[in-house]
């Protein structure tokens, strides 16, 4: 929609909060301290990581914004915002994390290429909105399709922000149509963030939010929806956000070898404790947030103060005060957990903190077996250090 947008350039980007720790001013890249991130189920908007790769668009028209739906299908469309409103409303509580959390922990091990991540890339938001499968079912295509009669078989979204990668052109990611129109998957085009109009940092008006699946997929400020045959051939889908071996360096790497990375594998992370903190003698609390991906509840997170060795495990929650039972219609499907433990520490140690989701996936123990050149997906166990010692050091 030429015209009708601002300026792509970073003269207009909005205000941010002072705590946030910023890890690239231009894109905009920035994630909370870990006790900011801990601080609520919840994330507040304020302390939910910004993951940019271009200017933030300005959509100052919300009238004359809209969404086309177009390529292999009857009929192409163009929805506006009271065409979206209109349809049934569904909020989801569901935990975004990029694929690049934790990644500057994976660059100590071995360089990679990409904006460094401490462990806060992640937020968990109630994102209200209509359903994709009922947008898509608006446009002719039924609930539970998995190819149209002219052969499509992934939805692509097309944002309309400009990225270097792309060689100044939108970002783009696509998901398969049969998730797509798969109510259940509850994939969402949003236009609220916990109760509030999404912001600009978080893709106002309009953004897809797929539960479950990396960021990357999560494609904000939405211009477009295509339904195509193959993947999306963007950037972001081919040349990026895929698993590779260890092997595989930049002299070597073949991208057309692997499958762009959707589902993300089961995290946790403790953000009680820094890499390093001096603890009073006694008893500390041990906390922090666990989570796999595709709709998978967290079965355990097992905490070591001794590097591993032993192991106790922790308490889970949602909301405090009702206990978390995975796969339980109670609980978040698409959500993080809070989990904590608390132990005696007798001296200096290393406290480990690993989940295991209901497949019973549990995280890797050391970095170099998942290090990958991208420094992507870094689920190895969370260590760090505490010393015992005078606290205000
Ligand atoms: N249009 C657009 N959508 C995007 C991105 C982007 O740069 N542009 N970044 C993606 C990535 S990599 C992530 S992790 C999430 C971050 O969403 P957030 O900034 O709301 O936390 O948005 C995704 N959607
Ligand atoms: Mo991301």
């Amino acid at each position: 929609m030429p015209g009708i947008h601002g300026p792509s350039d970073y003269s207009r980007e909005p205000p941010r909060h002072p705590s946030l720790k910023i890890n690239a001013k231009e894109p905009f890249n920035a994630e909370p301290t870990r006790s900011d991130l801990i601080s609520s189920y919840i994330t507040p908007v304020d302390f939910f990581y910004k993951r940019n790769h271009g200017p933030i668009p300005v959509v100052d028209d919300i009238e004359r914004y809209s969404v086309s739906v177009c390529g292999l299908i009857e009929n192409s469309n163009e929805l506006f915002m009271k065409d979206i409103w209109k349809l049934p409303k569904y909020t989801v509580t569901a935990t975004l994390q990029c694929a690049g959390n934790r990644r500057t922990a994976m660059s100590k091990s071995r360089t990679v290429k990409g904006v460094g991540w401490d462990i806060s890339a992640i937020g968990n938001a109630v994102w209200g909105g209509a359903k994709l499968a009922d947008v898509l079912k608006l446009v002719g295509i039924p609930y539970l399709t998995s190819i149209t009669q002219s052969g499509g078989k992934h939805v692509e979204f097309v944002s309309i922000d400009k990225c270097k990668e792309e060689k100044g052109g939108p970002y783009k990611a696509s998901i398969p149509l049969s998730q797509a129109t798969n109510p259940e998957a509850d994939v969402l085009l949003a236009y609220e963030m916990n109760g509030e109009p999404l912001n600009r940092d978080h893709g106002y008006p309009l953004r897809v939010v797929v539960p479950g699946v990396i960021g990357a997929r999560s494609v904000k400020w939405l211009d477009s929806i295509n339904i195509i045959a193959e993947e999306c051939q963007g950037f972001f889908v081919q040349k990026d956000y895929k698993m590779f071996p260890p092997t595989v360096n930049w002299d070597n790497i073949n991208w057309s070898t692997r499958r762009p990375q959707m589902d993300f594998p089961v995290q946790c992370a403790i953000c009680s404790l820094e890499d390093v903190s001096v603890v009073k003698h006694g008893k500390i609390t041990i906390k922090g947030y666990a989570v796999s991906g595709g709709g998978r509840g967290i079965e355990r997170v097992d905490i070591s103060i001794d590097g591993g060795k032993t192991w106790v495990e922790a308490t889970r929650y949602q909301r405090t005060g009702i206990p978390y039972i995975a796969d339980d219609a109670s609980s978040d499907k698409w959500a993080w957990v809070f989990f904590e433990a608390e132990a005696n520490i007798p001296q200096s140690a290393e406290i480990v903190a690993k989940a295991v989701d209901i497949a019973a996936n549990v995280q890797p123990e050391s970095i170099d077996s998942i290090w990958n050149l991208r420094g992507i997906l870094n689920t190895s166990w969370h260590r760090v250090q505490v010393r015992v010692g005078q606290a205000n050091l």
